[in-house]
């Protein structure tokens, strides 16, 4: 059945027995879509709506219009899907083998993006094994003869709290960092979920596991972890080189170093990943020109190219001038170099370039001529530490 087909479900139908049996089912049929875990939780996240309110109010969502404009729904998922009772929670691997994070962010002359993005885009993916889910959760219910249930799956996109729900539903706590983290397969995962209104039995959380630890707290090149598992939006470089539609403010732009389009700072630090599993789903495996990419090269990219590179990648939808603007930011914190300096005078010229590129171009050209006639580069000292934690911590992934 399509997954919006509303039928009033009967599944009250089922016995106590049968609901845990199907769960059980639910739990190996999201193993075979290869899902990392699934869990079940109630839709009751009341305790989240002042903290998510509190968040809005101090402005933490920045230009990220989305986040304000359904008002509570978020944590209301039976608004967002009316008849759901149960959420079935699920979460998928993404870490690239090769990750090379060490490595990446000590050269200041290769852009550093985010792990999550040099593969595939995950939503249509994992809402697709979603779908799938639901599908053979309906096949069951056909052969127990229990009618028909009523299910939606949705990644990231909709107006869900999806970490407080995939910590109900028991797969993992949540980190200082603001992230779910799991004890044996630490943070690298994407989150996605099934809406359903089958009384499923509910998962339990597990006890929270970060301790004393402030790692990430400590490392984040912008501060914007502003409190334990308090992220204040507007800081993180996720925001500003992703979410942010305008000018990147100046406070940050030597902060973010050579992060070109996201940053994954908070969880190279944490020791949780240490035994974090590499992804099974080699659509999430970096794509060849995204692995350890000169920061020139990119530039270079002229928009068709840009489009056909990032095609069905999670980094096309910032387009192609919000990429140059990311990446005249990193080059204005690379070493000083006349061939950056050639580079980034040349697009200033071309008529591939609004105001917002050329504006972030000039700060660029500031930097590197001041930098010419000073000193030799080095990361800044938090980048340091990330970089000898990564290379300690995650040797295999450094
Ligand atoms: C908006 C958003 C962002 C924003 C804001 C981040 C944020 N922390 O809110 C920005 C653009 C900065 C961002 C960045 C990233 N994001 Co994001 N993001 C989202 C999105 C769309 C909504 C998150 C949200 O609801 N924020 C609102 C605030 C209020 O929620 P919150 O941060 O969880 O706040 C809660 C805590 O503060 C808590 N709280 C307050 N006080 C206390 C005290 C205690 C003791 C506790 C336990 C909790 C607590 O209550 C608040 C309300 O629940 C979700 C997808 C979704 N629909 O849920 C993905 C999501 C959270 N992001 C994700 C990812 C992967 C990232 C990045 C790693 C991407 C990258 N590499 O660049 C970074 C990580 C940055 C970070 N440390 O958070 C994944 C996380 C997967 C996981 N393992 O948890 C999600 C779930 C997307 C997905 N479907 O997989 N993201
Ligand atoms: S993603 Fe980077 S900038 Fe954002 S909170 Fe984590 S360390 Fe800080
Ligand atoms: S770095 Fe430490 S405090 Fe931060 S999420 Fe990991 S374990 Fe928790």
């Amino acid at each position: 059945m399509s997954e919006t087909a509303s039928v009033l479900s009967n599944s009250s139908s089922l016995t106590p027995s049968e609901l845990s049996q199907l769960a059980l089912k639910i739990k190996q049929w999201g193993k075979e879509l290869g899902f990392a875990q699934i869990g079940i939780c109630d839709t009751d996240l009341t305790e989240e709506e002042p903290k998510l309110q509190q968040w809005l109010d101090k402005g933490y969502h920045g230009d990220m219009g989305y986040m304000e404009a359904h008002g509570m729904m978020r944590a209301r998922p039976y608004e967002l899907h009316p008849g759901t009772i149960r959420v079935i929670s699920a979460r998928m691997d993404y870490l690239p083998p090769q990750a090379g994070f060490a490595t990446n962010l000590q050269d200041p002359n290769l852009a550093y993006i985010s792990r999550y993005a040099g593969g595939r885009d995950y939503h249509k993916l994992i809402r697709n094994r979603l779908k799938h889910l639901g599908q053979r959760i309906q096949a069951e219910l056909d052969t127990l003869d229990a009618g028909k249930t009523n299910f939606r799956p949705f990644v990231d996109s909709a107006p869900i709290l999806e970490r407080p729900l995939a910590d109900k539903a028991g797969l993992g706590w949540t980190g200082k960092h603001s992230l779910l983290l799991n004890e044996d397969a630490g943070s690298w995962f994407f989150l996605g979920e099934l809406l359903i209104d089958l009384p499923l039995p509910v998962d339990i959380p597990v006890k929270e596991g970060c301790n004393t630890c402030v790692a990430c707290i400590k490392s984040c090149p912008t501060n914007a972890i502003v409190a334990p598992y308090i992220v204040d939006g507007r800081r993180c470089i996720s925001y500003l080189t992703i979410e942010l539609q305008g000018a990147i403010p100046e406070e940050f732009r030597s902060l973010i170093g050579n992060r070109i389009y996201g940053c994954d700072d908070c969880q190279l630090v944490c020791p949780v990943n240490s035994k974090a599993p590499l992804t099974i789903e080699s659509d999430f495996h970096t794509r060849d020109l995204l692995k350890q990419p000169k920061l020139l090269t990119l530039f270079n990219w002229g928009e068709a190219e840009f489009l056909k590179i990032t095609e069905g990648s999670p980094i096309r939808r910032i387009g192609h001038q919000r990429w140059l603007r990311n990446i005249a930011v990193a080059l204005g914190n690379a070493p000083a170099s006349q061939a950056i300096i050639d580079a980034l005078e040349l697009r200033k010229q071309s008529d591939e370039v609004n105001e917002l590129v050329i504006e972030h171009i000039e700060w660029a050209l500031i930097q590197q001529r001041e930098r010419l006639v000073q000193e030799t580069f080095a990361p800044n000292r938090k980048t340091q530490r990330v970089i000898r934690s990564v290379e300690k911590g995650l040797p295999r992934d450094a």
